[in-house]
């Protein structure tokens, strides 16, 4: 998958699992197995929080990710480290607005990667779009226990917005998204939802993906 084809990405971001060795009590290589037989259509290497892996670990479990979604033709997105990325060839990097500025880790990699960038706000949205972002992770959409430092929720209403303010790029909704939320999210103008733990963190992996899924693409239709 290369960057900058803003068709490809769109197609990409229907169904968009983000997740780390924190968010599941299983091995996150058979949650991302499943997921992706689920129906998930993109993937965010996203290692953060209280006892993420660190060094080599971290780097291992990245690498055998990559390999699933290599093997599937499922695109691989690293959270907030631009050499890791280009070390285990990732298809893309995804910066939000306190991690390295959008336009460097453009410029590191190159045009050929995606580029995704959190907005909150119709400002930060262009100023991301003109840095190179190839699409946006809007959010929280809702209350998210899945990470510390999130914003204040803007909802659905925060897609909208940037719509209504001429936004066009490819944008995902985020945080706290789940089969009751996911089509107000969709309806509000998002090409696709990024989801933690409405994906990692359920009973059955494969079912609760197959269920997003068929959600979004009615939604779709
Ligand atoms: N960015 C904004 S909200 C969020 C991130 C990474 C967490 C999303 O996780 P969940 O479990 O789907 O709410
Ligand atoms: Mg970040």
């Amino acid at each position: 998958m290369r960057g900058r084809d803003s068709e490809a990405v769109r197609r990409a971001l229907p169904l968009y699992l983000v997740m780390g060795s924190v968010n599941t009590t299983r091995d996150p290589v058979e949650v991302l197995r499943q997921a992706i037989t689920g129906g998930i259509t993109l993937f965010q290497f996203r290692e953060k929080g209280t006892g993420a892996l660190t060094g080599e670990a971290r780097i291992t479990l990245a690498l055998r990710l990559r390999e699933v979604c290599s093997q599937h033709g499922i695109p691989f997105i690293v959270n907030d480290d631009v050499e890791l990325a280009v070390a285990v060839e990732a298809d893309g990097v995804h910066v939000g607005q306190d991690d390295a500025d959008a336009a460097l880790v453009r410029a590191r990699i190159g045009d050929g990667r995606m580029l995704g960038v959190s907005a909150h706000s119709a400002l930060e949205a262009r100023r991301a779009v003109q840095a190179g972002a190839d699409y946006l992770g809007v959010g929280p959409m809702y209350p998210t226990r899945s990470k510390a430092d999130a914003h204040a929720v803007l909802g659905p209403a925060g897609v909208a917005e940037l719509r209504a303010a001429g936004i066009a790029v490819p944008v995902v909704g985020i945080g706290g998204i789940t089969p009751d939320t996911a089509a107000a999210v969709m309806a509000a103008g998002a090409d696709g939802v990024a989801v933690i733990s409405a994906i990692a963190g359920a009973a059955d992996v494969h079912a609760a993906t197959a269920q997003l899924a068929a959600i979004i693409r009615r939604e779709q239709a």
